[in-house]
């Protein structure tokens, strides 16, 4: 295709209806068809499919060819992952072998992503062997890369070749001297070029890759690094012109620097966005387009439902034991895989056409299927943050002491809205680790900071406890019902309670 892909459709995906610039950004549920076709099983690419659909990511790229202050390179790529944790270099054959295993083993695999540990363009044999070898072995896996962009326009035809219909491209600042403090360096034409010449090559390098991805039908996401004091007031800028340009999703993603990490920003000081300072921003670009707020920053080895990381299940070593197992009469069914896979996707597709198709029924004032998005009521109360633990599926279907992370939505008189998301330890280790809950359970309580209800499938006497006396108000009523339903079936009783006008709710639901 040699246009871009919302230039046939009627809404694009900042909203911006043909000759209608201004009309506020336009919702996933009113994406073209061609688009949503692209997106419905991407889990980084759309909201909705990120509670059903899994990733992975093949470390086959060490290499980089710029230098950013927020990395060191011991670690992955700090522009796609969080630094702190050393992937497993894999060679294209290793990688598909372990694509193949994972895909045998989840069947919610989708997508795979090249992403680091250094940057996939600047490795471009590793990264196209990879792809071309893991096309001819599982068709139905997409593609996806994400690049700093140095290298993107000389590679841009060889990704439409390869049929990859996602790339993300890290996109700091639009103005050299923003740029200036972010990069020190790059290598670029066999020299090293430093300071504010650096950043004007890549920037330029980077709206030239973006404008060709656009042309070619690429859907392409742009990530940008919020560094506080450094590109905090720029970021606003960066969204409009990238989404003139033609971007489909911006993810604006908080800078992570620590001196342990041994980075330019973390040995000096700089610090790191607060969760209030990052919603902020994310809804100042908003109106200018669609913003990713469920990025988890993932490892650039990760594997399976975005927020969990089940890399440790696929090692090499584990993959040479299937491999040997493999000569023995043992070994991947693929054809076994492929089946499960498809109908693991048709099922998953229908339920997300369904939640899809109820909410515009209930947008258009018609009988509503799932009355879950906006209060049958005339708009009062005050908006509540709630957090929700899940395992996926789009569902409350997490033990509160199991959870890894809860999802974070609003809820008011406009409806449900995904906020974002709150990393904690798991608390509840059991065995011999039992002794040290107490603090655990300090640190979720402190993750849940400013959530006035937390909803889960399951939550034990001390926590639910400990919840209530920190003002956040536990509900296990929910469980096993989707997400926006449970939140606003909550804020509806708190409204019925009389409680969004005095404060947090009074404790609800069973225990376990
Ligand atoms: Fe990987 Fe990135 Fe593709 Fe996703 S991750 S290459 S677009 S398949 Fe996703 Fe992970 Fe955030 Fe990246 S949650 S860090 S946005
Ligand atoms: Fe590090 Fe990625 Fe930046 Fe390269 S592009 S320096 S690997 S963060």
């Amino acid at each position: 295709m040699d246009r871009p892909v919302f230039a046939s459709a009627s809404v694009s995906p900042g909203g911006c209806s043909k000759g209608s610039c201004g009309a506020g950004a336009a919702q996933p549920d009113d994406w073209p068809d061609e688009v949503r076709a692209k997106v419905q099983d991407h889990p980084c690419f759309s909201e909705d499919a990120h509670h059903y659909f899994a990733r992975m990511h093949a470390a086959v790229a060490p290499a980089c060819n710029i230098q950013c202050n927020y990395c060191n390179r011991k670690y992955d790529c700090a522009n796609e992952s969080r630094p702190g944790v050393v992937s497993e270099v894999l060679t294209p054959e290793q990688a598909v072998n372990k694509t193949l295993a994972v895909a045998a083993a989840i069947p919610q695999m989708a997508v795979l992503g090249i992403a680091g540990p250094g940057d996939p363009l600047a490795n471009p044999e590793r990264t196209f062997a990879t792809f071309r070898l893991l096309a001819e072995k599982a068709p139905d896996i997409k593609l996806c890369v994400s690049t700093n962009g140095l290298a993107l326009p000389e590679c841009v035809d060889e990704l439409a070749r390869h049929n990859i219909e996602h790339v993300t491209i890290t996109i700091n600042c639009v103005d050299a001297d923003v740029g200036a403090k972010i990069y020190p360096w790059i290598f670029w034409k066999n020299r090293r070029v430093r300071g504010r010449a650096a950043a004007a090559i890549l920037i330029g390098q980077q709206q030239k890759g973006l404008e060709m991805l656009v042309a070619r039908g690429i859907l392409v996401k742009i990530n940008s690094v919020l560094i506080p004091g450094v590109n905090d007031q720029h970021l606003k800028e960066v969204s409009r012109v990238v989404k003139a340009k033609g971007a489909f999703l911006h993810n604006v993603m908080p800078l992570i620097a620590e001196p342990g990490h041994g980075t330019f920003f973390g040995l000096m000081g700089q610090r790191s966005p607060s969760p209030e300072e990052l919603q902020r921003l994310q809804d100042a670009c908003a109106g200018d387009m669609v913003m990713m707020r469920h990025c988890r920053q993932c490892r650039a080895d990760a594997v399976g439902l975005l927020g969990e990381d089940r890399g440790a299940e696929f090692t090499l070593e584990r993959l040479d034991a299937l491999e040997a197992s493999a000569g023995e009469g043992g070994g991947i069914d693929h054809a076994a895989a492929l089946a499960r896979r498809q109908a693991f996707r048709a099922q998953a597709v229908a339920e997300l056409e369904a939640r899809r198709a109820a909410r515009r029924a209930e947008a258009q004032g018609a009988p509503q299927v799932l009355a879950f998005h906006r209060p049958a009521r005339k708009p009062r109360g005050r908006p509540v943050l709630m957090a929700v633990a899940t395992k996926g599926a789009g569902v409350v279907n997490e033990h509160f002491g199991h959870a890894r992370e809860f999802l974070v939505y609003e809820a008011s008189e406009a409806g449900v809205r995904f906020i974002g998301h709150r990393r904690t330890d798991k608390y509840c280790v059991g065995g011999e680790h039992c002794g040290d809950g107490e603090s655990r359970l300090d640190r979720v309580i402190r993750a849940l900071a400013g959530c006035e209800a937390v909803l889960c499938a399951r939550i034990g006497f001390e926590p639910w406890g400990r919840l209530e006396a920190a003002g956040i108000a536990p509900n296990a009523e929910h469980a096993m019902e989707p997400i926006e339903a449970a939140v606003m079936a909550v804020w509806r009783g708190m409204l019925d309670a009389g409680a969004l006008a005095a404060g947090p709710l009074g404790a609800a639901g069973r225990r376990a």
